[in-house]
């Protein structure tokens, strides 16, 4: 009877083992995910955020939600994606610190910044 109870109260400390390594493995991914990567929304012929900053090492993904095209282009040339239809997605990594500047190339009074730094 003493016995079998200890049993199940192993298996019971096993299993709360067990959730607790799975929610804290979960809750370190959320934050890693946080840290690296980053959107930007287009939006009415805007960038949103317009100006972001992220950490080296982060991927940055454009998703344009205009039922018209837009195209993200480098102000120093490094990088320019196809035209984004709606709901189309864009993503870049930035391993430098630095700023980086950039427009649509179909409407280049839309402008927005990404701020690399540790
Ligand atoms: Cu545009």
């Amino acid at each position: 009877m003493i016995r079998s109870f200890d049993k199940r109260w192993r298996r019971a400390r096993m299993g709360a083992l067990a959730i607790g390594a799975a929610l804290a493995l979960f809750f370190c991914q959320m934050l890693l995910a946080q840290a690296d990567d980053a959107n930007i929304s287009i939006d009415n012929f805007a960038f949103a955020p317009a100006v972001l900053t992220v950490k080296p090492g982060a991927t940055v993904t454009f998703e344009n939600h205009d039922d018209i095209p837009h195209l993200v282009v480098a102000v120093d040339g490094k990088y320019r994606s196809k035209a984004l239809d709606t709901n189309d997605k864009f993503s870049i990594a930035f391993d430098k610190p630095g700023e980086y500047a950039y427009f649509c190339g179909l409407h280049p009074h839309m402008k927005g910044k990404i701020i690399v730094a540790p």
